[in-house]
């Protein structure tokens, strides 16, 4: 496999002058700016803080002649999603304090706070180091959050994989001083290990963000099929328990580069539990050296192994780690999504009750669900464990016998509804943040969520499909942070008041959505699905989803 020799692109040469993610960012921290430059723009990422601005009063402000209201987004890195009582109170105090008022859960069980400014930007990081808890490695070239089923870490049996997110962020963790100096203050921070600049990285670190999910064998609820690495536990005839690995999954596209796509991964290997480190090691070994490192739209590992073929990229990998690899087993049967809400017992007998946050955003709605009030008060009075899980939604774990009927009773009195009274859009619907603090949307989306669920929620009532789930996602642009491309229903930004409808994906993660219709107002997509729920409600199968039925009979 070559790659052509080109020059690399501006956040390359960032990166290499940057020591290691330091740059001038220590200056540029402290200094009177609201802002940073956009050199620290890039290395702020690396550490999990994005420069943003409030886009609602981007207009007026430039109008009048001012500055943009710059805010910062802070993603904190939690593997697996698990978080324990007093993890969850300090990400609260967090929220009110320096934050906007809100905790927002994501699509990859993180959790990112809004509207930070930049004098606030330390005390963050030293509450959430208290908390064993950083941010470091949230954004930029660098393995991301690492992303696993909440059953595996609840279910008894599942012997290393409860604790393998953890694990897989502890071995691909990017090390720098770097993020302690500049902002823990080089004091020894509680959670900090001892470890010098890793070299598997390198100075310019990755071409790309890289993503690892491991899913459950019966349940894909992190949509393994849109990672770099995705891992389905397994059983290989000849050398007993591990993973069918995955590689070259990736949701992400641009309206200007026609030579973007979404990709699903595709089986590699079966590698054994104690073989998986070090295959993902060649694999991100082979991503970095060859990986494109001249066009950021294009540098993703998914454009490698698509431009060059699964077989060369075999190759390479087997080429790092000495030796061949083994053929994958297939992906499961019976594998889907499960959306872990309600109440549902553990094998030692205590209680895990799955709370549906919407779009990932926990706040206090006046006069509306007081969520995160009823949160914080759990974690006060309760000894319990929280799941974010990769729908953006919380389980609240451990719970016992005698406490489940008080929980019950608070969540009523906070107007959190559970899993039964919620309507069947509803309950699977994910959204993007978009606007107001996204640089990159075109569109809103978590904020119009509500009205399209109503919408699509209504145009099922009427044709008596109320009962029917329906999975709904949807994004202020095509990077696809919601993953839509997968989704039955896929609605994604296009202009500013119109979004491109894609259908045919399901709940299994394992289809790309098509193309249905470009440019549609959100008011007009329950009346342009209307025709096809009504065909779906007289010739669909028996228990066939409507992503299946459109995948089935077209779109005629
Ligand atoms: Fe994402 C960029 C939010 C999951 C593909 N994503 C962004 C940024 C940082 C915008 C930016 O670059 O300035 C968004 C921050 C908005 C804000 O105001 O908070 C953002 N992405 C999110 C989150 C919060 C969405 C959510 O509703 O939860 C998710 C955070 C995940 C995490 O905890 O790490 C999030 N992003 C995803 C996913 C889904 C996933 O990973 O399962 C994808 C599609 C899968 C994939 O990576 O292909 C995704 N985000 C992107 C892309 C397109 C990357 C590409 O390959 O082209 C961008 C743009 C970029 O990286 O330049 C992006
Ligand atoms: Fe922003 Fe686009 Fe991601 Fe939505 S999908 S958060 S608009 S980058």
């Amino acid at each position: 496999m070559t790659t052509e020799t080109k020059t690399e692109s501006a956040v390359e040469s960032v990166k290499r002058a940057s020591n290691y993610l330091r740059g001038d960012l220590a200056n540029d921290l402290t200094n009177e700016n609201l802002s940073v430059t956009n050199d620290s723009e890039q290395l702020l990422k690396f550490h999990g803080i994005y420069a943003q601005d409030n886009r609602d009063v981007r207009r007026e402000r430039t109008l009048a002649g001012q500055a943009v209201d710059y805010i910062f987004m802070i993603r904190v890195v939690v593997p697996g999603g698990r978080l324990s009582s007093e993890q969850w109170l300090a990400l609260d105090d967090i929220s009110s304090s320096i934050a906007d008022g809100s905790i927002r859960l994501t699509t990859r069980q993180a959790v990112q706070f809004h509207g930070v400014v930049k004098g606030d930007l330390r005390d963050l990081a030293r509450s959430l180091d208290r908390q064993f808890l950083s941010s470091f490695g949230g954004c930029g070239d660098v393995v991301r959050n690492v992303v696993t089923c909440p059953t595996l870490q609840l279910e008894n049996g599942h012997g290393p994989l409860e604790g393998i997110a953890g694990q897989l962020r502890e071995t691909f963790r990017s090390t720098s001083e770097a993020h302690w100096e500049i902002f823990v203050n080089g004091e020894k921070a509680v959670s900090r290990e001892q470890f010098e600049e890793r070299p598997f990285y390198g100075e310019t670190y990755l071409p790309r963000k890289f993503k690892i999910a491991v899913a459950h064998p019966r349940d894909n609820c992190v949509d393994v099929f849109a990672q770099d690495v995705g891992l389905i536990p397994g059983e290989h005839r000849d050398v007993g328990v591990g993973f069918t690995l995955l590689v070259g999954g990736g949701l992400g596209r641009s309206y200007a580069n026609a030579d973007t796509f979404a990709h699903l991964a595709q089986p590699l290997t079966f590698v054994t539990y104690d073989e998986t480190e070090e295959v993902i090691a060649a694999i991100i070994a082979t991503y970095r050296d060859l990986g494109n490192r001249t066009d950021r739209k294009r540098a993703r590992m998914k454009y490698l192994i698509a431009d060059h073929g699964l077989a060369a990229f075999q190759e390479e990998v087997e080429q790092r780690l000495g030796r061949q690899l083994r053929a994958p087993l297939k992906v499961p049967r019976d594998f889907d999504a499960d959306d872990h809400l309600g109440w549902r017992q553990l094998a030692d007998g205590t209680w895990q009750v799955g709370v549906r946050v919407g779009a990932g955003r926990v706040k206090d709605v006046e006069g509306g669900a007081t969520l995160r009030s009823a949160l914080r008060h759990i974690a006060t009075n309760h000894a319990v464990t929280f799941f974010i899980t990769p729908q953006q939604d919380l389980i609240v774990s451990g719970v016992s016998e005698v406490d489940r009927d008080v929980i019950d009773a608070l969540f009523q009195e906070h107007r959190v509804r559970l899993d039964g009274e919620l309507g069947n859009v509803e309950r699977h619907a994910l959204a993007c943040p978009a606007l107001p603090t996204c640089s990159q949307a075109l569109t809103e989306a978590e904020r119009r969520l509500p009205e399209l669920v109503a919408g699509l929620e209504d145009a099922l009532q009427r044709r008596q499909l109320a009962r029917r789930p329906l999975q709904l996602r949807m994004t202020g642009c095509p990077n696809g942070c919601a993953r839509p491309a997968i989704a039955e229903i896929g609605v994604v930004g296009r202009t500013k008041s119109t979004y491109d409808l894609y259908l045919g994906g399901r709940t299994r993660g394992d289809r790309l959505a098509s193309l249905y219709r470009e440019k549609v107002t959100l008011e007009e997509i329950p009346d342009i699905l209307g025709p096809l729920f009504d065909r779906w409600s007289a010739e669909g199968e028996l228990d066939e989803s409507f992503g299946d039925f459109v995948n089935r009979v077209g779109f005629s």
